[in-house]
């Protein structure tokens, strides 16, 4: 079998990136190893820029978005016992939409499969060939068969774990790396969200976040240590410790039921340089992980193949290298300003293990300043509905 492009991985990037080339008129396959079921049973991130709401209405995947999505003007930092709104749309003129992950994701599939592009679930052993010359094939089982898929370029799109990016020579990449001792536990409920916004908390006992998918499903997130286990937390533990981690009113108005799903997510800031190796290009978590405090991974995923279709639109139809060739430090200069932001608001926000000393205090300062300054809560709002692309 043959393509232009062959996407590795079914998420967002590689969903969006199959739209946008379709898009473009440039033939493209995608490669994923589980099934779509499965796909879409990981719960994930929850707030979209415009910018990835753009793209996502430029192919055609924005009308479920934009009739169940949430728009939101602002949201709350919770810190010292008092809630302090983030006046997004006053201070940047933009505002976000929450609609989650997984909705994102279903619609991208659903489009992809009504225009009969192909995606093959369930491949296994999908392997990398000759991508540092003209000739890139990957190989891959398909129910036990082995296949071959000849292209012309190969776009890794296969998150953090993924084949493409240990594929690729360690001598030729360069990689950045900080682990936070800490971790997320998160909980989905069909119960209505404890605030029409999200509720960012930073108190004494660690960061809690308050979420929601719609105006009956809540998503919420406790700080916790990187050793504990998700079958140690009841929903009866959950729901007591998110308690005590929010201010007295806000805990009285809480509404609490059954989980539906709970997870345990580690929490990282990881690049990878150069995304581009020959002809195969690295994009969304195959290249770079954030902690979810910014709410700028499935974003990054956006902006990274946003730039590389376009790259590859400008190959076919004009016969120019020069956005292939510069895909790489375009997609960095936006992904190190989404990894400067996401590590800033992490430490903001979370107990960290110097807390009683020169790291509390220096937080403590960042906080007072932060909401007696309407610049610094401008940089701040900024940087939350997505810097341009
Ligand atoms: P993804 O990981 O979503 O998709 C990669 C795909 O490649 C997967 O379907 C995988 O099965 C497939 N794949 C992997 N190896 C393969 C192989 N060898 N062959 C074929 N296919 C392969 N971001 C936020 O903004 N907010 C959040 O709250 C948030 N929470 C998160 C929680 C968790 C547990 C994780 C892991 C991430 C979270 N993120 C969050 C970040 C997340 O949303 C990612 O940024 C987003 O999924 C990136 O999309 P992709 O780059 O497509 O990678
Ligand atoms: C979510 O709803 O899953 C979510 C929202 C904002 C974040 C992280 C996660 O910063």
């Amino acid at each position: 079998m043959r393509t232009q492009v062959a996407i590795i991985g079914a998420g967002p990037a590689g969903l969006l990136l199959g739209q946008l080339l379709h898009a473009a008129g440039i033939d493209n396959v995608i490669l994923e190893q589980r099934s779509g079921d499965y796909v879409l049973s990981r719960i994930r991130a929850g707030v979209l820029e415009s910018g990835t709401v753009r793209l996502l209405d430029a192919v055609g995947a924005g009308a479920r978005l934009h009739a169940e999505g949430l728009p939101h003007d602002g949201f709350d930092l919770l810190f010292d016992g008092a809630r302090h709104r983030i006046d997004l749309a006053g201070l940047s003129g933009k505002h976000v939409t929450v609609y989650g992950q997984t909705e994102v994701t279903r619609d991208l599939m659903e489009l992809r499969a009504g225009q009969g592009a192909l995606t093959v679930y369930e491949a296994e052993k999908v392997a990398l060939h000759d991508f540092d010359g003209d000739a890139p094939y990957v190989t891959y089982l398909d129910r036990g068969e082995q296949k071959r898929l000849d292209c012309d370029f190969i776009a890794g799109c296969d998150g953090y774990h993924g084949v493409s990016r240990a594929s690729v020579p360690s001598r030729a990449l360069k990689t950045f790396e900080r682990v936070y001792p800490f971790g997320w536990l998160g909980l989905l409920a069909d119960v209505p969200p404890v605030s029409h916004e999200l509720i960012y908390a930073g108190e004494e006992r660690g960061f809690a976040l308050c979420s929601m998918r719609s105006n009956s499903r809540s998503r919420y997130y406790l700080q916790c240590a990187l050793n504990e286990r998700v079958d140690d937390w009841s929903d009866e533990r959950f729901w007591a410790e998110l308690r005590r981690r929010l201010d007295p009113a806000t805990a009285e108005a809480l509404v609490t039921g059954p989980s539906l799903e709970k997870s345990l997510a580690p929490l990282r800031s990881f690049v990878a340089e150069p995304m581009r190796f020959g002809r195969l290009f690295l994009a969304g978590d195959a290249a770079h992980i954030v902690p979810p405090t910014g709410a700028k991974g499935l974003n990054l995923a956006a902006s990274d193949v946003h730039y590389l279709s376009e790259a590859l639109r400008e190959h076919y139809a004009e016969r120019s290298s020069a956005g292939i060739d510069a895909y790489s430090t375009r997609a960095l200069a936006r992904v190190w300003k989404a990894e400067r932001f996401s590590w800033w608001l992490t430490g903001l926000m979370h107990h960290f293990p110097d807390h009683d000393g020169f790291g509390g205090r220096i937080q403590q300062a960042e906080r007072a300043y932060l909401i007696s300054s309407p610049a610094a809560m401008t940089a701040l709002a900024e940087n939350y509905v997505g810097l341009p692309f």
